[in-house]
């Protein structure tokens, strides 16, 4: 049910719309199984759920205008569709700013060939939390798509200006948030992860935030990356990871034993989020101070490849096609191709794709800021034998090239995961029917 509801951030009760909690409940199934959920809508407002990054069928994907009516206020929906990837997911709504309130949980498909071997997993959702704080979503939304104009006038209140990130290459984020969370938890209020030394852990790390990319580590050890968005790669060890809205990396840590943070830096905003992690009985307190792991290496994307029984068949490219990031911070006019989306007229702008096809997307961020770009009902590879992803970084000024088949007939969003940059219009669609 998604419903109005409050959250509790260190003592804090503030009003938020929610899955019961925050984050909802997690969805456990196996790959092969149906996922059937009523979404009972409580909210005074239409909703959606949208199941990031699962390849399902068109009309349970969660886009109200495109792949079904919204889902009026007081009204149900039953979404009902089998999962066939195993992985790490998670599920939203797909209307308005509605997902920088506390309306997100995790989907997790369990492989029943699972071939890592592991003692116990962790689900660690990231969260930049604003909502019934310093405003709601809504009101962030309009200020920003005033442009710059609300901030030289002084009655800017929700827009940052001077998030700063080398990493993602430059300009970091829009919104300005008082917390960061973990699981739903503020950093003065930290959930704890009980465990014994020597235990071999799963994470599964996923990053809900609207505005907010998070550098992740764990203090005292390394992090071996296992999968990126659901899918396999090559292991790679590292001392931190970098993760964008929307993004999910699944990686495997063998405990230490005593008291330790697991921290979620919020890139260039200058704050952190805080979990821990406890093997030890007389361990220490931790705090959310800063780690040396968060400046040793961070794991991009780009530092993965796919295992061959991960990778796309090889077989030649049948159609190219552009989808260039337009639009700048100024003018809050996003778009794709130089379209801002019109929910309206949703085919105005639209990517063509003919069933069948192996396509190539060159992804061109003109702008001078980095978005994180998702495209629902696939999971492409990046070029060159890189991970297979459903949402990838793009850093200003620079492209990146993917490649899909494309086997799943429907109506597809593309969009940026900054989800006030996708309102504002950086969202089209990719399209084609069963032939
Ligand atoms: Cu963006």
């Amino acid at each position: 049910m998604a419903a109005p509801s409050q959250i509790d951030l260190a003592g804090t009760t503030a009003n938020t719309w929610g899955y019961g909690t925050v984050p909802g409940s997690t969805i456990r199934l196996g790959a092969g199984d149906t996922l059937r959920a009523t979404l009972k809508n409580r909210l005074p407002s239409d909703t959606s759920v949208h199941w990031h990054g699962l390849a399902l069928r068109n009309d349970m994907d969660g886009v109200p205008g495109t792949t079904q009516d919204p889902i009026a206020s007081g009204s149900d929906f039953v979404y009902d569709f089998v999962v066939g990837q195993p992985g790490t997911y998670w599920f939203h709504p797909h209307v308005g700013s509605q997902l920088d309130r506390g309306l997100y949980g995790a989907v997790i498909v369990e492989d029943p060939h699972e071939s890592l071997s592991y003692d116990d997993e962790w689900v660690v959702m990231l969260d930049d939390w604003l909502d019934g704080v310093t405003g709601t979503p809504d009101e962030v939304l309009k200020e920003l798509s005033g442009g710059m104009g609300g901030m030289m006038d002084g009655s800017s209140s929700h827009m940052m200006m001077g998030a700063r990130s080398d990493l993602l290459g430059g300009d970091a984020g829009d919104v300005a948030y008082p917390y960061f969370l973990i699981n739903g938890r503020p950093s003065a209020d930290p959930e704890t992860f009980p465990s014994t030394p020597g235990k071999r852990i799963r994470l599964r790390i996923i990053n809900a935030s609207s505005d907010t990319a998070f550098r992740v580590a764990l203090g005292g050890h390394r992090l071996t990356v296992t999968h990126s968005d659901g899918y396999p790669v090559n292991p790679v060890d590292t001392d931190a990871i970098l993760i964008g809205m929307g993004e999910r990396y699944d990686a495997l840590v063998t405990l230490g034993d005593g008291a330790f943070p697991l921290i979620a830096s919020a890139e260039g905003k200058s704050a952190n989020a805080l979990a821990i992690v406890r093997t030890g009985v007389g361990a220490k307190p931790v705090s959310a101070a800063s780690i040396p792991e968060l400046t040793r290496t961070v794991l991009t994307a780009a530092m993965l490849s796919s295992p061959s029984d991960v990778s796309l068949a090889k077989r030649s490219v049948d159609r190219e096609i552009t989808a260039a990031l337009t639009g700048s911070m100024m003018a809050y006019d996003w778009g794709i191709n130089g379209h801002r989306f019109d929910p309206n007229n949703p085919m105005a702008g639209a990517l063509g794709v003919l069933q069948g096809e192996r396509v190539r997307l060159r992804i061109e961020n003109t702008t001078t800021m980095w978005h994180p770009f998702h495209l629902h009902g696939h999971t492409y590879q990046h070029v060159g034998g890189g991970p297979r992803k459903d949402t990838s970084i793009v850093l200003p000024g620079k492209s990146l090239t993917v490649e899909f088949d494309a086997d799943n007939p429907g109506l597809w969003a593309a969009h940026c995961h900054n989800i006030y940059h996708a309102e504002s219009g950086m969202m089209t669609i990719l399209g084609y029917l069963a032939s």
